[in-house]
């Protein structure tokens, strides 16, 4: 068996270029952001490095042997937990792969690799505050749970001992501001609302050197209208400068819709995802094979409706939990 590491920018691009050069028949083990290029530190940009290996013939008549016992359990397992079918079969493949027969008859093992499968395919986001004030859009799908994110997030800053600020650009939804408004007023956050570029560079200008940390409510936008995502770009390009753009996405949003919603808000080229409403899932199977399927990363897990607390930087092991019959062992 041919194993690789192979490194580059875009995720996408890297892997049609592993492909090109290793054949269609590669299996991904695993991915991490990683900093690449530059002379002595400087011009170092954020990309992928990724491993894996090309599985070869004698494997391949090994895929089409009976599947073992231990397997169809793992199998139906994963389904329960909502893991997309093509998702369901690498693991499954791989780990018939990877395992000896004897191994696969302790439910234990299988268990124990598979969670080291799914840790390794959650990649998680850390985010970089190059300027200060650093500025966060949160954007998404209508009814996520983006505003209370937002407020979330502001409160986890102020907490920590930040100015925090919030903008809204949310001029359509009736209640908009009320609610934005409400949420942060318990913690004395200021939150102002505009409603086109000028706006937003004129908020940012005033609040250059009294904020730390700037968090941008967005319009929740049906994710197959192009236009209308267009439209949240062209607000937040108002800012004049680096905008960190985390897309939410709803822990109860099924698989398929979660990977048409992630490739739709591409457009806006955001940097990695918030996955709301955890505390109403117990199976994140659709968001794990989502984030897995499109090469996103996690940013925060999000979950209740209360403002100063349940907002978690993403841990791999952490969105394990929210899984049923994977504890380890
Ligand atoms: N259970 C639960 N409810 C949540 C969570 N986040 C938000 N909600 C609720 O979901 C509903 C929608 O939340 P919002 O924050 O208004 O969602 P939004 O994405 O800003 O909605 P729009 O602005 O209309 O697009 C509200 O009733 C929230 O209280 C969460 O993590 N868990
Ligand atoms: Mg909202």
């Amino acid at each position: 068996m041919e194993y690789f590491e192979e490194s580059g920018l875009d995720y996408d691009t890297l892997i049609e270029g592993i492909r090109q050069k290793y054949g269609q028949h590669i299996h991904i083990m695993n991915r991490k952001k990683v900093m690449l290029g530059g002379i002595l530190g400087f011009g170092r940009r954020e990309g992928w490095c990724v491993t894996g290996y090309v599985s070869d013939s004698v494997f391949q008549s090994k895929v089409s042997e009976p599947v073992p016992e231990s397997l169809k359990k793992l199998q139906a397992l994963l389904e329960k937990n909502d893991f997309s079918q093509s998702y369901i079969q690498r693991v499954v493949s791989e780990l018939k792969k990877s395992s000896h027969e004897e191994s696969l008859k302790s439910w234990g093992y299988v268990i124990k690799q598979t969670r080291d499968i799914i840790c390794g395919d959650i990649a998680t986001y850390q985010g970089r505050n190059i300027f200060i004030p650093s500025i966060t859009a949160v954007i998404g799908p209508s009814g996520v749970g983006k505003t209370t994110v937002v407020a979330k997030l502001a409160a986890s800053h102020l907490k920590a001992g930040k100015r925090v600020g919030i903008i809204s650009t949310d001029k359509y939804k009736i209640g908009a501001e009320a609610q934005i408004t409400a949420l942060a007023s318990g913690m004395n956050i200021p939150v102002v609302t505009v409603g086109n570029p000028a706006g937003m560079r004129q908020q940012i200008e005033l609040w250059s050197s009294k904020a730390d940390r700037i968090i941008v409510d967005t319009v929740g936008r049906n994710p197959k209208d192009s236009k209308a995502l267009i439209s949240v770009g062209e607000i937040l390009g108002g800012c004049g400068r680096e905008v960190e753009k985390l897309l939410a996405v709803s822990a109860t949003t099924k698989a398929s819709d979660l990977f048409e919603i992630i490739g739709q808000f591409n457009i806006l080229n955001f940097n990695a995802v918030i996955c709301t409403k955890m505390d109403e899932t117990y199976h994140a199977g659709n968001v794990i094979s989502a984030l897995q399927q499109t090469g996103k990363s996690l940013a925060y897990i999000a979950m209740g409706q209360k403002i100063t607390s349940g907002i978690e930087g993403a841990r791999s092991e952490r969105v394990l939990e929210f899984l049923e019959g994977f504890d380890a062992v």
